[in-house]
């Protein structure tokens, strides 16, 4: 025990001298502290992505509403074709993809289901966030940022070759804007022992709205509120508790005994209006955002490294 303690002290120090971030300690299960005892060399800060990598993202999906009558609401041809670009994404980079449909009010509605193949499969770290908009606007903010934001952890994932100790899997879900519908639909239909591998999901719904200062984080659950709130305040961004209840996606995992968590930006002056729009977005919260989630998936599944190196030509620290 003593000479590894010393081994994790000495790599702390020179991680801190490198100016590196350590993850704060994980939900429950297994700590990436120990796994980090094993391959010292593989410690690292998890990555930060550019704001323009989500941003992207983001575009693609405006330009689905815009090529379908400016709007991605469940039953129109924009929430399909919203589903068309989050899959095709997640198969060229190599996840599990399972398109799930599901019926309501008449039309087809569809779940997007990813699992990064790698980790744990019996203990499961699960990210979503709702892919459909209201039927006014095209929703960028809610939620084509959660869903941009969930997007590029995963690419970001494949694109580092993370190795984490659980399993990711993250979820874009179908006609939350009414009730909820396409989540419980997945939460309900999980056979039970299938449930019970699920050891957190984080969700992220309205995350990119402009002129945010502060981030709210969901009071669900004390310690993945206090990882967001170490993460922003490492970064020098302030925090507020927030219940969001029966609002969004979370609560369909909260009502089969998921420990769930979240952040959402500031206020949104378009909320549910046509004016939902890139513009009412921000570059810098939509990354700040995205840069959580990336903190969160590496630190609720155990970093274990990457396979190819981490200051790649495509990862920057940009901040
Ligand atoms: N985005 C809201 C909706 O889907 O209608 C729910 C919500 C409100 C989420 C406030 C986060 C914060
Ligand atoms: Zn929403």
């Amino acid at each position: 025990m003593k000479p590894r303690r010393t081994l994790l002290t000495t790599v702390a120090a020179l991680a801190a001298s490198a100016g590196l971030v350590f993850a704060s300690a994980p939900a429950g299960g297994a700590s990436p502290g120990s796994a980090s005892l094993q391959a010292p060399e593989r410690v690292a800060a998890p990555p930060e992505v550019p704001d323009e990598y989500p941003m992207a993202h983001l575009r693609q999906l405006q330009s689905a509403a815009d090529a379908n009558g400016g709007t991605r609401a469940h039953g129109r041809p924009g929430y399909r074709a919203s589903v068309d670009y989050v899959a095709g994404k997640l198969n060229a980079a190599g996840f599990q993809v399972t398109v799930q449909p599901f019926t309501h009010n008449g039309a087809a509605g569809w779940n997007v289901i990813a699992d990064w193949p790698h980790g744990d499969p019996n203990q499961i770290v699960f990210l979503g966030a709702h892919l459909d908009s209201v039927t006014a606007g095209p929703g960028i903010n809610d939620n084509a940022s959660g869903s941009g934001a969930i997007l590029e952890t995963a690419l970001t994932a494949a694109r580092v070759g993370l190795r984490p100790t659980k399993r990711l899997r993250f979820g874009w879900w179908g006609a939350e804007e009414l009730g909820l519908i396409g989540s419980r639909y997945y939460a309900n239909r999980l056979p039970s022992a299938e449930r019970s591998r699920i050891k957190s999901y984080v969700n992220f719904d309205m995350v990119g709205a402009r002129n945010t200062t502060t981030w709210g984080v969901y009071n669900d659950n004390a310690s993945m509120r206090s990882m967001f709130e170490a993460y922003f305040r490492s970064k020098g961004i302030g925090t507020r508790p927030i219940n969001i209840a029966g609002r969004s996606d979370h609560a369909s995992f909260a009502a089969i005994g998921v420990p769930v968590s979240g952040i959402a930006s500031g206020s949104d002056p378009c909320y549910h209006q046509r004016c939902d729009n890139l513009s009412n977005v921000g570059a810098n919260v939509e990354g700040r955002s995205t840069n959580a989630a990336i903190h969160a998936a590496w630190t609720l599944a155990g970093e274990g490294g990457g396979t190819k190196p981490f200051h790649d030509a495509s990862i920057t620290r940009v901040r």
